[in-house]
């Protein structure tokens, strides 16, 4: 197989005498294509198969130095340093292309190179954009064939519109020194190289559907978001459709996927996307968003019957489980599965209770979207769906309430620039540190935060009818650390108020920071929250808000003259209503 299209075959040939590999191969996508790279991964220890309880779902190790997606060595690319922004490592295309092309020289020697052909989005979406990612891991193209449309209707596509986005990935030599995560957003190019894993080797994802796509959509007039889409069905049958930005590991896919607590099992949730929306303006003055992708890249560690039993459902056939623990009959194992004991670690030591944890915190299922319950085909449909309600939020202990509601849309984009959360192990570094994490977008946004928030802005002013804009936490603890909320099914309870706010209902008290629940809004019907808890839940400490806007205005200054100036004006009425 090859291509018709010049540009495609130029740069695989290209690829292809710069790095050297023993062959090539075109990938189409087919049953028998996935099945031959399995068995040869099989053959040579890249995947492991499971027991029989476990039909057709693998088990991958990656190298231990290689586990999470790597912030401090992904760069942006841009002709000027400013315009990727104090939010971005920035590196001058030319010397990034240069070390590039270094690393990448002869490095597939020995190797297949595989042409993966891929369209983000519905393949007859006006919408969706497509990709070809050239790579040396079998490991990647099933894991895109899962994650994407991939293969010849995506080329097919490709060759139709004579554009596409360019992504080289290769192992390397894993040597973390020798990993860089790179984007030229100009060229719609991506070069990565020296990881296996998640983002940093799946280019279809962080890479192209945000870093890459969030460039793009700001000179076409969209938005490429780190957030989930669900449709929530009210007791009537209604349904309307939420978009929600958290950071990496802070329960996008659990709500996308929530089951309604008992008492409220008349309510549904549809599952559009777990991880990126983008976010189109429809003719009807309304904001209209698709997942790019077409499965799910979760974490493992937590899913269980009663946090996710959806995920907990859908991972139990066809699924790849990267870094996860073994028990002694051969079942993936991870902390939170809520059954048997892990024989072996992530690693493939045996496992002793003393030595951490038997499934890496950032181990990832990877999984097509047709196989959670909650399936709905309008994730498949090229118009989107209409989004009435758009939730920022993070995981921080003390001072954001549950939930609030911004004033308009200018609020609602320094609420989501205002975002700050604690780190989790889906990066490398740290975790546990509150860092600003403006829309969840910190590691991803492909240009600079202050021109990005513009585009914001100006989205909105354009909608007749934005959607409303709200602040969530789920993560808020007591002095002893107890969570003060159940979390998991039960944030539906928040969902359904903030859909009665979008409809002009919902009770509502007004403070500085924005719309909080009055203590008799939120439906707690079988439900025991202690009166204290819930108090302090909706509580605004203006003392604690004083000084975070002092760091959030702090935070903000840092973008200098690219910092629109509605939000300095946001900013101050904050402030004053706070005094
Ligand atoms: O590794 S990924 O970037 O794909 C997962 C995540 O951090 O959200
Ligand atoms: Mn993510």
């Amino acid at each position: 197989m090859t291509t018709s299209n010049p540009a495609l075959r130029n740069w695989v040939d290209e690829v292809a005498r710069h790095t050297q590999p023993e062959r090539i191969h075109w990938c189409d996508g087919s049953e028998a294509e996935n099945q031959a790279l399995i068995s040869a991964m099989l053959t040579d220890g890249t995947l492991k198969t499971l027991n029989e309880r476990w039909p057709d779902c693998y088990l991958h190790r990656s190298d231990p130095n290689d586990v999470a997606r790597v912030e401090h060595v992904t760069f942006i690319c841009t002709d000027s340093e400013q315009d990727a922004g104090p939010n971005n490592n920035w590196m001058a295309p030319a010397e990034a292309h240069r070390l590039a092309d270094g690393l990448f020289e002869g490095c597939m020697q020995g190797r297949t190179l595989y042409v993966i052909p891929y369209c983000m989005g519905p393949v007859d979406s006006s919408y969706s954009r497509c990709g070809v990612e050239i790579t040396d891991s079998p490991y990647v193209v099933t894991n895109m064939r899962i994650m994407t449309r991939m293969g010849a209707a995506a080329l097919q596509r490709i060759e139709r519109e004579g554009s596409f986005v360019k992504g080289l990935h290769s192992i390397g030599d894993l040597d973390p020194d020798n990993r860089y995560i790179m984007h030229f957003p100009k060229e719609l190019t991506i070069k990565s190289i020296g990881s296996g894993y998640g983002g940093n080797a799946l280019l279809g994802k962080k890479c192209h559907a945000l870093r890459i796509a969030s460039y793009q959509a700001r000179s076409e007039g969209w938005l490429a978001e780190h957030m989930l889409i669900l449709g929530l069905q009210d007791p009537t049958g209604r349904t309307r459709y939420i978009a929600a930005a958290f950071p990496s590991q802070c329960g996008k896919t659990n709500l996308a996927m929530l089951v309604p607590p008992e008492s409220q099992n008349d309510w549904r949730i549809w599952t559009v996307g777990d991880d990126i929306a983008w976010l189109h303006p429809g003719d009807d003055g309304r904001l209209y968003a698709i997942n790019p992708e077409s499965g799910f890249f979760g974490v493992v560690p937590g899913t269980g019957r009663e946090t996710n039993k959806n995920a907990f459902d859908m991972i139990h056939r066809d699924t790849i489980f990267t870094n996860v623990g073994l028990t002694a009959d051969n079942e993936p194992w991870w902390e939170g599965r809520g059954e048997s004991e892990p024989a072996l670690d992530w690693r493939g030591q045996p496992f002793t209770g003393g030595n951490g944890d038997a499934a890496h915190p950032n181990s990832r299922f990877t999984v097509s979207a047709r196989q959670n319950a909650d399936y709905t085909p309008l994730m498949d449909d090229p118009r989107g769906v209409p989004i009435s309600a758009i939730i920022f939020g993070g995981r921080r202990r003390g001072l954001a309430p549950l939930v609030y509601q911004a004033r308009d849309w200018q609020h609602g984009v320094l609420v989501g620039a205002s975002v700050a959360s604690e780190t989790t192990a889906a990066a490398a570094g740290e975790t546990g540190i509150v860092r600003r994490d403006p829309m969840a977008m910190k590691p991803f946004c492909g240009y600079n935060f202050g021109d990005y928030w513009a585009h914001w802005l100006n989205i909105g002013a354009n909608l007749s009818n934005p959607p409303s804009m709200f602040h969530v936490n789920w993560f808020r603890r007591d002095d002893q650390g107890r969570f003060l909320w159940p979390g998991f099914g039960d944030n539906l309870r928040v969902l359904a108020w903030i859909i009665e706010r979008c409809e002009g209902g919902g009770r509502a008290k007004q403070t500085p920071i924005g719309e909080l629940p009055t203590l008799d809004a939120l439906d707690l019907n079988g439900l025991h929250v202690p009166d204290e808890d819930l108090e302090a839940l909706l509580h605004v400490d203006v003392q604690g808000w004083r000084e975070e806007l002092d760091a959030i205005g702090k935070y903000l200054e840092s973008y200098g003259d690219r910092l629109p100036q509605e939000l300095r004006v946001e900013h101050a009425r904050l402030t004053a209503a706070l005094r």
